[in-house]
């Protein structure tokens, strides 16, 4: 970093994880918690008898006898089980347009929701209404749309099996498939792309794989901040001297080194474990060229070595018994050249040749990814040539080795296995009819993008969040948020407040939901939940604390009731659902059959795994086989004029999606602010601007439009490949159009914007 000083900038030396972590636990304790409250919680997350730690869906460790340390899955607990509350008196006192004003940081920070409450124009403020209004308003509204489709059912992926499940019933017994989620933001890629490489559309590893596997390659993905139980993972792997080669754009602390805050001798020496054994600054948006020159490069050698006797480095003879389409892949790999894949990776031949040797000398292979190959324009080829790559030489289907898409949200892969899809397959509809005795839609529904643009057009009339953010989530703010503002009914089932909420349709609810870390006591006494977390475990999740207030519903219950309420001649059993969950989970395996004996396996403690077919070489796809898919070429997406950057956007140290904890990113050495924009220095002196400068970030958009843009931001220059460019999620959504995304999946291009940076104009007078 250059020498010139830059407010709330600067270089952090320290390893990921240590003493930092320590304190910033210590920190989000005191500023959100009374401490008997604390201890009780904390103690808790991801025991076999505790709760699901709602803040990432790496797994646990098989024997959990001690409490795992996770700086961000204690903010995450700390931030639900906060002391601080959002009541009707805050609200009598703050009008909607006062709080729109607000911090989205603020906004969160006043505390968890405790009545149900309903906008009035009148008074500009949200005012408390009983459940039972609440209830009549949504059903009464619900019933007189003309359409079913015109309701857009919106799903986070914090929601329990047992919440969505019953989400899901409500829907389709109204009648759509409207199922926006959050996984349409996220790892859409790896749901459409992987059943047609491999048959399933979920990672193949388990926890396990990683002690058997002899090289592990991570893409895009940082999991000293979003996954941070996963560098105990990576740790063990390291000490046994396995190689960890890493393609990122970004130089993240905890992929460099971490120490463990349970050692003891590290803690105490500030030694720390080297985590990346080769660490590759690709290009944002050129993984696709690495994949393919790795392939490339396999091929090569292959051919040599056969001719000179020896054992090849493609795995013929698995190719020929599992899979098709390898001839094609080979045309295509002759026909891309080099020249153009070092352009588009920003790396050298040399150096995706010596990864790619890495990955031929290792007979155990696991590839682990995350939004850093998602979120494009082409995430879906992203993570089929990832799948390509590991199957040509065996590498799905047996012990330490496979595919490893890191998961968002807790429970965002359980959500879709219990129905959450805007695209029912036969079996699940067959399913919901016999089960239920009602008929399915079959027509497609909606996605995320899919529903903010019917709802800007109009389609669609009403909104019903079962948690989330989904205006903040969602690309190109001004678009979204215009949008948001037409809705005759949006309902939100929420902890706490956020910007979605007050974007007010004709009429506003907000429904005060529990949180994981909460009793929840119905009629038939305690109940747990269940989640599914990245690598298809499912297990129990009870919470243990005090609810945040007496009001406080929990969210199979507010479904239930809001079903009630809209369909009087119902054929779902919903209060005996809510009596007792077991009953739910018995119902969730009368349709979904891979549950079997649900309620006795879930009571094991640490749960079971679902079954994940090409874990064990199994096929389920058409044909029985597994599958190599094409890429398009390297050139065809050149996006727009020589000086443009490609911008990526994400999470800081100090935020979960678009709640943010507070305005540091310690890692990377930013502290007290978010208004910057990391960019190689030698993008900076080309453009003749320097390290602090003030500019004016511009997207590349159609030409004769104006262009996306956003303005006095900071340039920090950081280390990160050059002609790519990164800032914050939420903020950068400003730069991405609701168009950009996925062609095949859906997902946002949130990950490869085209952007000009300019000296800042002074603001127009
Ligand atoms: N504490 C915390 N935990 C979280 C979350 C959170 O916000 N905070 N969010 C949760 C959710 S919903 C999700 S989906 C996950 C997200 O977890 P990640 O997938 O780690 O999410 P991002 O922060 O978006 O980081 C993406 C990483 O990809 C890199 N990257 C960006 N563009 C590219 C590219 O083109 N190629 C490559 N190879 N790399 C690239 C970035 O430098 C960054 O290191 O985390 C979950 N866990
Ligand atoms: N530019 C850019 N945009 C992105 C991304 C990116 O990397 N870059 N990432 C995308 C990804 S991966 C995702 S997953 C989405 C996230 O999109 P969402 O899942 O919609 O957003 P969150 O920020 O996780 O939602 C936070 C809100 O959830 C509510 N909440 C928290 N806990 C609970 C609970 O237990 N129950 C209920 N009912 N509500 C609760 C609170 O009110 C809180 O304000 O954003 C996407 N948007
Ligand atoms: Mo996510």
């Amino acid at each position: 970093m250059s020498e010139k000083k830059v407010p709330g900038v600067s270089d952090y030396e320290a390893p990921a994880g240590g003493w930092g972590a320590l304190g910033a636990v210590a920190r989000a304790v005191r500023e959100q918690m009374a401490p008997m409250r604390e201890t009780r919680a904390l103690h808790r997350v991801n025991q076999p008898t505790g709760f699901d730690c709602p803040g990432c869906a790496w797994p646990d460790p098989k024997h959990t006898s001690s409490f795992e340390f996770c700086e961000n899955g204690a903010k995450a607990v700390t931030w639900e089980a906060t002391s601080k509350r959002t009541t009707p008196e805050f609200f009598a006192q703050h009008t909607v347009s006062e709080l729109w004003t607000w911090h989205d940081h603020a906004l969160e920070n006043e505390g968890r929701l405790t009545h149900p409450m309903a906008y009035d124009q009148a008074t500009d403020t949200f005012v408390e209404l009983s459940w039972n209004e609440a209830m009549q308003r949504i059903g009464t509204a619900l019933r007189a749309q003309p359409d079913p489709n015109m309701v857009e059912f919106y799903t986070s992926g914090r929601a329990s099996n047992e919440a969505a499940f019953l989400y899901q019933l409500f829907a389709r017994e109204y009648g759509t498939n409207n199922f926006p989620d959050c996984s349409n933001m996220c790892h859409e890629a790896t749901s459409v792309g992987l059943p047609e490489s491999i048959g399933v559309g979920k990672g193949t590893v388990t926890l396990e794989d990683f002690d058997h596997c002899d090289a592990l390659f991570s893409f895009g993905h940082n999991p000293g901040t979003n996954h941070p139980r996963m560098l105990s993972t990576l740790r063990e792997v390291s000490l046994r001297g396995v190689p960890i080669i890493v393609f990122n754009p970004m130089p993240e602390r905890g992929l460099e080194r971490f120490t463990a805050p349970q050692d003891p001798v590290e803690m105490l020496t500030g030694k720390s474990t080297t985590i990346a054994s080769t660490y590759y600054k690709v290009k944002v948006g050129g993984d696709v060229a690495v994949l393919k020159g790795m392939m490339k490069y396999l091929l090569d050698t292959d051919e040599a070595e056969r001719a000179a006797g020896r054992a090849g480095t493609i795995d013929h003879d698995f190719i020929a018994a599992n899979t098709t389409g390898f001839d094609a892949l080979v045309a295509d790999l002759r026909r891309t050249r080099w020249d153009a894949i070092e352009r588009k990776a920003g790396l050298t031949r040399a150096d995706i040749e010596a990864a790619a040797a890495a990955y031929a000398k290792a007979e155990r292979v696991i590839v682990a990814y995350g939004m850093g190959i998602t979120q494009h324009s082409h995430g879906t080829e992203n993570v089929q040539q990832i799948a390509n790559l590991l199957l040509m030489r065996g590498n799905i289907g047996h012990e330490g080795a496979g595919i490893c898409p890191v998961r968002g949200h807790s429970n965002v892969q359980g959500d879709r296995t219990v129905g959450i899809t805007e695209k029912p397959n036969k079996a699940l509809n067959d399913g919901i009819r016999k089960r239920f005795g009602f008929e399915p839609p079959d027509m497609h529904g909606h996605d995320a993008v899919e529903a903010v643009k019917a709802i800007r057009d109009g389609r669609s009339r009403v909104l019903l969040c079962l948690g989330g953010n989904l205006a903040v989530a969602m690309s190109d703010p001004a678009a979204t948020f215009a949008a948001m503002a037409k809705l005759d009914l949006a309902v939100h089932i929420a902890t706490k407040l956020n910007r979605s909420h007050l974007i007010l349709a004709r009429e506003s609810i907000l429904l005060p939901c529990l949180g994981r870390t909460e009793l929840d006591v119905q009629a038939g006494g305690p109940q747990s939940v269940t989640v599914e977390d990245s690598m298809s475990m499912v297990h129990a999740s009870a919470g243990r604390l005090k609810p945040a207030g007496p009001l406080l519903k929990s969210e199979p219950a507010i479904v239930a009731a809001m079903a009630r309420a809209t369909l009087p001649d119902s054929k779902v059993e919903w209060e005996a659902f809510i009596e007792d969950y077991d009953r739910i989970r018995d119902a969730i395996e009368a349709v979904f059959p891979i549950f079997e004996r649900f309620n006795e396996r879930v009571r094991v403690p640490g749960g079971f795994r679902l079954p994940v077919a090409a874990s064990d070489g199994v096929w389920d796809t058409p044909d029985k086989r597994a599958h190599f898919l094409l890429a398009r070429g390297l050139d065809e997406d050149k996006s727009g004029p020589e000086d443009t950057l490609t911008l990526t956007t994400l999470r800081s140290h100090d935020q979960y999606n678009t709640t943010i904890y507070g305005m540091d990113d310690r890692y990377r050495g930013i502290t007290g602010r978010r208004d910057v924009i990391f960019i190689h220095a030698s993008d900076l002196a080309a453009r003749g601007l320097q390290h602090g400068d003030l500019i004016d970030v511009e997207a590349v958009g159609k030409p004769g439009t104006a262009p996306l843009a956003v303005r006095g931001y900071t340039a920090v220059a950081y280390p990160i490949a050059e002609g790519s460019v990164a800032m914050y999620y939420p903020e950068g959504n400003a730069l991405v159009a609701l168009e950009s995304h996925d062609a095949r999946s859906g997902t946002p291009s949130y990950k490869s914007v085209p952007v000009r940076i300019l000296a800042a104009r002074p603001a127009a007078p």
